[in-house]
């Protein structure tokens, strides 16, 4: 077991990590490698089960296009955050696999709520190809979509998860921990997913678009799952119990979350879809992004107004007309300045963490900062 750290940690310095065991490149590789081993124990198990090849067929393709092929970083902070967590001391080969192991339960959790959103955003890409739903059914002879099975596809993404959490860490002490914190996650999602997708309705009324609205909805929707999450799942292996610790990770990564997805709403308007692989809708879905709150805070009366004529409409006329009143009120501008400050918001917070190394912080955010996609 690995003992629990809770003295004071160096001066935080950017550009000092701890020794590197292995190069990121291939950190990336062992992960990488390990995904066909998992997805091999799902499609194990189905033969027995009285599943035709054909399902078999369907549920290899379905874990390759929606599992595979994002950035995988949430995967990849479970080890990086375990070899900082554990200060110096390599880890086994074994303690590596694990932390990929639940690495990749992450991955799959974020392809179970990726499957579904971008039904409910009527998403048109993801990672660079039609979204899943959006795809040729391979079973269909008359070029029909996969279209509301991929409803069920996303349930079936999520009973992975507890497949492969069964099969590699039945006998560890941590097991039902790590059963509890994936279900509050799912669940902190789906809260999220709701809050975003009923602030959504009604075209025309601002009145739901403020800060506090939109903060609540991303650190439902993104913060929990996609940092506190591989972060706590690395503390729950390295032996960590103690609620304070915890604490002070969500007191940090929660706030982390919440800037991620600023960029996030940030990109779906700016970015650059063959960079970050989808194609925004933030406008044409009337979503409560920081994007149009920022706006109704910073805009004139007369901008406000016609924000509110043009916003939530899936027109191309429309959608420019929004964007026009966007660079008219600076949002390039007050996005920069607000990166700035959560940068430097969040890295006194991390130099005032004692109870873990703050390295495991830095990491994550350096992974992040002024990322473009
Ligand atoms: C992402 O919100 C939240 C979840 C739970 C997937 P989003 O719809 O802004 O994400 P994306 O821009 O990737 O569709
Ligand atoms: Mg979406
Ligand atoms: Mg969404
Ligand atoms: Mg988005």
């Amino acid at each position: 077991m690995i003992s629990e750290h809770l003295a004071p940690t160096s001066e935080l310095n950017m550009n000092e990590t701890s020794a590197p065991i292995k190069t990121a490149k291939e950190e990336l590789a062992d992960f990488v490698e390990i995904f066909p081993i998992l997805t091999n124990e799902i499609l194990k198990e189905l033969p027995g089960m009285d599943m035709p090849p054909q399902t078999i067929a369907w549920i290899e393709k379905m874990i390759n296009v929606n599992v595979a092929g994002g950035k995988m970083n949430r995967g990849l902070t479970v080890l990086h955050s375990l070899q900082l967590l554990v200060e110096g001391r390599q880890l086994s080969r074994s303690e590596i696999f694990l932390a990929n192991v639940l690495g990749w339960c992450v991955e799959w959790l974020q392809a179970f709520f990726l499957v579904a959103d971008d039904i409910m955003d009527q998403s048109i890409t993801r990672r660079g190809q039609p979204c899943w739903y959006r795809q040729q059914n391979p079973i269909s002879n008359n070029g029909t979509t996969i279209g509301s099975i991929a409803i069920n596809d996303s349930f079936i993404l999520e009973s992975c998860i507890y497949i492969l959490i069964k099969k590699y860490f039945r006998n560890e002490p941590y097991y039902a921990d790590i059963l509890d914190i994936f279900h509050e996650t799912s669940y902190q999602t789906e809260l999220g997913q709701l809050l975003d997708l009923t602030t959504q309705p009604n075209r025309g009324d601002f009145s739901l678009f403020t800060l506090n609205t939109y903060r609540r909805i991303v650190k439902y929707k993104t913060a929990y799952y996609s940092f506190y999450l591989p972060v706590a799942l690395a503390m729950l292996m390295a032996g960590i119990n103690s609620t304070p610790a915890f604490s002070t990770a969500k007191d940090i990564l929660l706030p982390m979350g919440e800037f991620f997805q600023v960029q996030d709403d940030f990109l779906d308007c700016y970015g650059s879809p063959a960079v970050i692989g989808k194609i925004g809708r933030d406008i044409e879905e009337n979503k409560c992004s920081w994007m149009i709150c920022q706006a109704i805070l910073n805009g004139t009366p007369e901008q406000i107004n016609l924000l509110k004529k043009h916003y939530g409409l899936d027109n191309p006329s429309d959608v420019e007309l929004v964007k026009k009143i966007y660079g008219e009120i600076g949002l390039k501008k007050i996005f920069k300045d607000y990166e700035d400050e959560s940068y430097a918001f969040l890295t006194s917070k991390i130099k005032s963490v004692r109870i873990m190394p703050q390295e495991v912080f830095i990491k994550l955010l350096s992974k992040i900062y002024k990322r473009d996609l």
